[in-house]
């Protein structure tokens, strides 16, 4: 069930944003790359500086993937992982959780309408069917919430795979080739796409991109917003918050990079 929630319902044991070390401020994450290698579970010292971190400053993880994949990646034995961080943001912000519960969203499908979803997914599959690469697997398309994500490799891919395909993409520019013939075909319809990960690229409506979780939290009156992310060059699907106004960006190099930051900004400051 989709709550909005009207007050702040802090769960035991955790402090209102006001009482924490630095009140005002929130800290909001990557997840691919920045808390946790691509795709794969997060260290434990990274799971225990986080929740270090929460003592200090109000949290937020913020990736571009679903909430399933997101949660997969920062679980850990015993703690619910949407009771880990303040706020939880999936596929960019259009699946959002506050203190555990459930903020309203938006979604694509109603955005683009059947009609032209239909015409667009027939496209990709037909210019899928002329692409070649090292395998293919299956789920060349996954349909979410606030975003599709189109893979020519295919979602199934295992690791090794994966790899394989970002190497020959570097050499043949697979996605950035698609990605150009799908902006000039279906430019009426104001859709952005983005590079995110190793094998496949996002497409949401123009503005859908990270900095739409902002609109979540600006009802808490943040001073300071920090974004740690390691895709923040131009193209790089952290690029538009980590040089959104509102926030102050941090370009980290990996998940050892941020916790190196954090120590250098909040932790050892302890
Ligand atoms: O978080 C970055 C990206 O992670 C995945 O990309 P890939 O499977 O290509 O490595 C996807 O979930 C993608 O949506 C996301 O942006």
């Amino acid at each position: 069930m989709v709550e909005t929630t009207p007050a702040n319902v802090f769960p035991p044991g955790i402090k209102p944003f006001a009482e924490r070390k630095y009140p005002g401020v929130i800290c909001m994450f990557d997840v691919d790359d920045t808390l946790t290698p691509p795709r794969q579970k997060g260290t434990p010292e990274m799971i225990a500086a986080l929740r270090e971190l929460r003592d200090l400053v109000a949290t937020a993880f913020v990736g571009g993937s679903n909430l399933e994949k997101i949660t997969g990646q920062l679980h850990v034995e015993g703690q619910e992982v949407l009771n880990s961080f303040d706020y939880c943001f999936a596929e960019n912000g259009l699946i959002a959780y506050k203190l555990g519960r459930e903020l309203d969203s938006a979604s694509f499908i109603k955005y683009v309408g059947e009609e032209n979803y239909k015409t667009l997914v027939n496209f990709i599959l037909k210019y899928l069917s002329e692409v070649d690469c090292p395998v293919k697997r299956g789920t060349f398309i996954e349909f979410r919430n606030g975003m599709i994500n189109i893979s020519p490799v295919g979602r199934n891919a295992s690791q090794p795979e994966r790899e394989a395909f970002q190497e020959y993409d570097k050499i043949h520019n697979i996605r950035p080739k698609m990605v150009e013939a799908l902006r000039e075909k279906f430019a009426h319809l104001n859709l952005t796409y983005s590079i995110g990960g190793q094998i496949s690229f996002d497409v949401f409506p123009t503005g859908w991109d990270k900095t739409y979780c902002l609109r979540h939290v600006e009802d808490e009156g943040f001073k300071e917003i920090h974004f740690f992310g390691d895709k923040t060059y131009k193209g790089g699907n952290d690029y538009e918050i980590y040089t959104d106004p509102r926030t102050i960006g941090h370009s980290v190099k990996n998940p050892a990079d941020t916790l190196k930051q954090l120590h250098e900004l909040f932790l050892s400051k302890e």
